[in-house]
């Protein structure tokens, strides 16, 4: 069980990492480099799953880029957060790292202690 709120910012934080430049959009080089990451992380445990999910994330790109030029894509952190929490998979796919809980608050869970 994850709270909305903390995969809300941890995927601030996936944004971050690949807002290479950090002007606040991810244009399409950075999701050529999301892309190349995520290829390298899972490619190799399962290829074809990782290239459909890919071809996934295009897709969507694509819809939330409507009427412009794919070169010219920009995705702000709200569409990426958005689009990664209505896709489990995507979500998997581009977070490099087993996202970690964030520091901010520190979640208690009194019952969910000995057993
Ligand atoms: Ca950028």
């Amino acid at each position: 069980m994850t709270s909305t709120g903390s995969v809300r910012e941890k995927l601030k934080y996936v944004f971050r990492t690949y807002d290479h430049d950090k002007d606040g959009v991810i244009n399409r080089k950075e999701i050529d480099r999301m892309v190349k990451i995520a290829m390298r992380l899972h490619a190799k445990d399962d290829p074809e799953n990782t290239a459909r999910i890919i071809e996934e994330l295009k897709r969507s790109l694509e819809q939330l880029n409507q009427g412009k030029d794919f070169d010219d894509i920009q995705i702000t952190s709200k569409e990426f957060i958005q689009l990664l929490m209505e896709n489990k998979e995507l979500c998997e796919l581009v977070s490099p790292f087993n996202i970690e809980p964030v520091r901010d608050t520190v979640v208690r869970q009194p019952h969910a202690q000995t057993k």
